[in-house]
């Protein structure tokens, strides 16, 4: 029978009730009840029955675990034959009411060959993107506007000139950054696309833009499909500020021919707590990507918004490690510089982005000289050299350096 396997981390059940919360997860979600059931409906409901598939009672941290414990992991199996093949279906069913009830944490999803059969995941992936940009075997470098709300089209095309001119790879949108007058989204779009065409023609280096695809849910279709036609390289989306299912509806349309990065705002509302809501390899990993994300941002565990860098590596590897779908790029963040450029590529490896904004805006002299700075501390990286060395023959990183130091 095809099935979604739920994992969860569960709290405070009492002493030796964690079966009895695991079988009750399992009927109370799907049949209701059961042993009460004439014969007949039970043959009738046996195919929608939830299946406890394990129970594991946890120790308090470094200790035995014990009889009496109240800490556990749960895994349940759901038929696909009680939810349509949705993730809207798939965490109703999985947790919905139960993610109100008590102390309980969905940590991971499994699906079977036959429900991940229906989602496509990212239209281009790791590979897809290194096949786009023709950028291989070192680490993507990223950089994002800032200070651009309040600010007019001139101010920000002078600032993604200069990101394009420090050799990034991608600019993006700040997240907050809205539709508005000041910078209407099809004049980011236009403008910004003939203002990285000219540095590409003059340098040959070729930076892309992320615009923020934002608005009401039911215009973002026909507001991508137009961003597509316009010329745009990528879309930056607040997949949390919007819900899963409206990210893969985007990454599926044929239309929207383009990458998508999703930002993890709003996401920290599901996260944190260790008791309850959802991983974050869940979160910002498996389910960004069977959605259809190609780039996953979220906190790096060094940075100004700092995740456990156990919780980091979770989420790389959810993106990463053969799946049905294909890997989508991590993009560690917040707080970055180019000193812990050598700890990010150590941490995360090269199929991944290197992502700042006040890390390059930062920069003493100017926003080209600090993603020129991030490209130099990669380089070094990548050439065995520690970032001091590099540092005596490359000024911008020498200069990056001496602001922000040269370690995380
Ligand atoms: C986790 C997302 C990071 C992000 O979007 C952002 O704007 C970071 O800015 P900086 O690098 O911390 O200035």
């Amino acid at each position: 029978m095809s099935e979604v396997i739920a994992t969860y981390l569960v709290h405070s059940v009492g002493e030796n009730h964690l079966e009895k919360k695991a079988e009750g997860i399992a009927l109370g979600l799907t049949v209701g009840s059961w042993t009460d059931l004439p014969q007949l409906e039970q043959q009738q409901l046996k195919k929608h029955k939830g299946r406890v598939v394990s129970v594991q009672s946890l120790s308090d941290d470094n200790e035995a675990p014990l009889a009496h414990s109240t800490k556990g992991i749960i895994r349940i199996a759901y038929p696909i034959a009680n939810f349509s093949p949705d993730l809207p279906a798939i965490l109703t069913t999985t947790f919905g009411k139960l993610s109100l009830d008590g102390e309980i944490k969905l940590i991971d999803l499994e699906f079977s060959q036959e429900l991940a059969a229906h989602f496509s995941g990212p239209k281009f992936g790791i590979e897809g993107i290194r096949h786009l940009t023709g950028v291989q075997e070192r680490p993507f470098v990223m950089s994002i506007f800032k200070g651009i709300i309040g600010k007019d089209l001139p101010f920000l095309l002078k600032q993604l000139e200069q990101q394009a001119r420090g050799g990034v790879d991608f600019v993006k949108d700040d997240e907050i950054l809205f539709d508005n007058d000041l910078t209407p989204f099809e004049d980011r779009i236009i403008k910004g696309r003939e203002v990285l065409q000219n540095v590409y023609t003059e340098t040959g280096h070729r930076t892309r833009y992320a615009v923020n695809l934002t608005g009401r849910t039911f215009d973002l279709r026909d507001k991508a499909r137009r961003a597509t036609e316009l010329g745009a390289d990528m879309l930056l989306f607040n997949v949390y500020a919007y819900g899963l299912d409206t990210l893969q509806s985007l990454a599926e349309d044929s239309e929207i021919a383009i990458p998508i990065m999703a930002h993890p705002a709003v996401s920290g509302a599901f996260t944190p707590s260790p008791r309850y809501g959802l991983s974050n390899q869940l979160a910002l990993g498996k389910l960004l990507r069977f959605a259809g994300a190609d780039f996953s941002l979220f906190p790096s565990p060094y940075g100004s918004v700092a995740l456990k860098k156990a919780e980091c590596l979770e989420i790389v590897e959810s993106l990463k490690k053969p799946d049905f779908v294909i890997a989508t790029l991590p993009v560690p963040s917040a707080g970055i510089h180019p000193g812990m450029v050598p700890q990010l590529i150590e941490d995360f490896g090269i199929d991944s982005v290197i992502n700042a904004g006040g890390g390059v805006h930062g920069h003493p002299a100017g926003s080209a000289a600090g993603g020129k700075a991030f490209r130099q501390a990669v380089n070094a990286t990548l050439s065995g050299n520690t970032l001091a060395v590099a540092a005596q023959t490359n000024e911008e990183l020498r200069q990056a350096l001496e602001l922000w130091g040269n370690k995380v």
